[in-house]
This record gives C-alpha cells, sequence and structure tokens, in this order.
C-alpha cells in the first residue's frame, strides 16, 4: 500500500487528499518565472522569495518545491558553488519564517546533506538518484524522495525522444530506481515516483503519461506530477508560457482523476480551486 502520510523531518503532510507543490524557481535563468527574484545586479533578494512564498502560501500551497538548476531543455548547467548559493540560504530563510514542508529540487549528493540540513522535508530529484553519491546522501536524511523519470540530461534530452513503448520503459526505470532505493535503505513509504512529464518526451508520450498514470500504480508510491505550463501545452495551445494556466490546469485535473497525490505548480491559487472541486465531486461519487 501507497503510504498516507509523509514524515518530512520535523513536519508532516496528509496524502489523505492531493496536494499542491509551489515551484519556486530560484535559478536566474528558469524557463517560465525566472530572474524574478534577482537584482538587476544578479543579486539572489531573499526578501522577493519570501514574499512571494508568503502569497503562495495563502492561495493554498501545501509543499515549497526550491530548485536552484535549471532543467529547462537545453539550459547551461550550474556549478555546484552556484547552485548551494542559491537554495540553502532560501530553504533556511523559508524554514524560519514559515512552518512548511519545502522540497529542494537538486541532483547533487552535497546539495541535497547541506538543504537537509537547513531544513527541507523532501528530496526531489530530476535524475532519480542517478549521481554519484546520491542515493547514499538522500538515504542519510530519511526524508521521502522523489524519483523521476528523463532520457539523457537537461542538454540531451530532446534530442533523442524515441521510445519502443514510452510507457513501459518509463514504468521499468522507476520501478528500477524504485529498488536501487530500497537498496541503499531509503525506506519504501519514503520513495514518491513521478514519470517526468516533458523531460526526453514528444508531445504524444507526454499525452500518454497522463492517461495512463494509472498504470503506476501498482509500484505502491504516491504519484507526483509536474505538468505546469510546460512546452506540450504550448505547442498544442500554440501559447506562450504565461498563457498556459488553463492547459495546466486539464492536465492537472486528469492526474488527479489517475490518482496523482502531488501536482508541482506554477499557479498555485487556480489549483488549489481545481483540486478542491476534484475533492468535493470525489467525495459526491461515494454517496
Ligand atoms: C519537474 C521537476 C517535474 C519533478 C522540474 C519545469 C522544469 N520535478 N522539476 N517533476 N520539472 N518532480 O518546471 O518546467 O515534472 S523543472
Amino acid at each position: 500500500m501507497a503510504p498516507t502520510q509523509l514524515r518530512c523531518g520535523d513536519l508532516s503532510v496528509s496524502l489523505a487528499s492531493p496536494l499542491v507543490m509551489a515551484i519556486v524557481n530560484v535559478t536566474p535563468d528558469s524557463f517560465s518565472d525566472g530572474g524574478s527574484y534577482h537584482s538587476a545586479q544578479g543579486q539572489l533578494q531573499l526578501t522577493a522569495v519570501l514574499n512571494r512564498v508568503e502569497a503562495m502560501l495563502q492561495e493554498g500551497a501545501d509543499i515549497i518545491d526550491v530548485g536552484g538548476e535549471s532543467t529547462r531543455p537545453g539550459a547551461i548547467p550550474v556549478s555546484l558553488e552556484d547552485e548551494l548559493a542559491r537554495v540553502i540560504p532560501v530553504i533556511e530563510a523559508i524554514r524560519k519564517r514559515f512552518d512548511v514542508v519545502v522540497s529542494v529540487d537538486t541532483s547533487r549528493p552535497e546539495v541535497i546533506s547541506q538543504a537537509a540540513d537547513a531544513g527541507a522535508g523532501i528530496i526531489n530529484d530530476v535524475r532519480a538518484l542517478e549521481l554519484p553519491g546520491a542515493l547514499a546522501a538522500a538515504a542519510n536524511t530519511s526524508l521521502p524522495v522523489c524519483l523521476m523519470h528523463m532520457r539523457g540530461s537537461p542538454q540531451t534530452m530532446q534530442a533523442n525522444t524515441e521510445y519502443d513503448d514510452c510507457l513501459n520503459e518509463v514504468h521499468a526505470y522507476l520501478a528500477g530506481r524504485q529498488r536501487a532505493a530500497l537498496d541503499a535503505s531509503i525506506a519504501g513509504d519514503n520513495i514518491l515516483l513521478d514519470p517526468g512529464f516533458g523531460f526526453g518526451k514528444t508531445e504524444q508520450h507526454n499525452l500518454a503519461l497522463i492517461n495512463q498514470l494509472y498504470r503506476f500504480h501498482d509500484l505502491e508510491c504516491p504519484l507526483l506530477v509536474g505538468v505546469s505550463r510546460k512546452s506540450t501545452i504550448g505547442t498544442i495551445l500554440n501559447k506562450p508560457v504565461e498563457e498556459r494556466l488553463v492547459g495546466s490546469l486539464v492536465l492537472a485535473y486528469e492526474s488527479l482523476r489517475q490518482g496523482a497525490k502531488i501536482l508541482r505548480v506554477h499557479d498555485v491559487g487556480p489549483t488549489v480551486d481545481m483540486v478542491k472541486m476534484y475533492n468535493a465531486l470525489d467525495q459526491n461519487r461515494g454517496s
């Protein structure tokens, strides 16, 4: 059975109904909301981040996802020093000011360890703890981990999007990483899985992942899905990132229908409303 609660260090969250994970990208070059926390001189502005987090919490965010590496297709890799300098002070400042679970969107073992010391409660890795030392670093924190599927690296992922059977490959990959995490002594009920919408996949693959999300339930882990503002939506609607809210909500709603437990999003308020409507319908179904 998939767990119904996550113990995230000193805080915990219930998975009894779907959660909204709000994206805070502290990269100067992030794909849809980047730059807003940096001064003209490129300085990270903690007050701007905290104001944004406060607004997201008022809108009903359950988890704040802090990332300092841009993983959009073709993004320039960030150095370890820069990544640490971006995310650690932000996690510390958020945890000092708010009682909210913070997840850290990172792949590096050093960032995993320091983020946990700074108060992070979830490790969210688009590389599914594949970097050397990452599994051990994550196991050491005793925190929940999210393992995501990606083909190749952010630099190369859209160059090879051919699969014999994308769903089967993603499923086999996640099952393998779940096994690796268990073997590294990460507790089974501390593992979340994510099919990696938009990471080395075509539009048809991305749609199929959402339509067939139910196929991942046999792995008995809560599913996290990130579709917010992604380019598949832009292609279908022919709209720029700031006009992809409705497309994002439709895919997020279908993900909930298929049993997703955590939605990683930019637009917190509208997503929280959608989740409330989904919950109301869901409760009515049983009556
Ligand atoms: C995801 C993520 C996702 C998880 C990013 C973007 C790219 N982490 N980090 N799942 N996407 N778990 O937000 O467009 O889909 S960064």
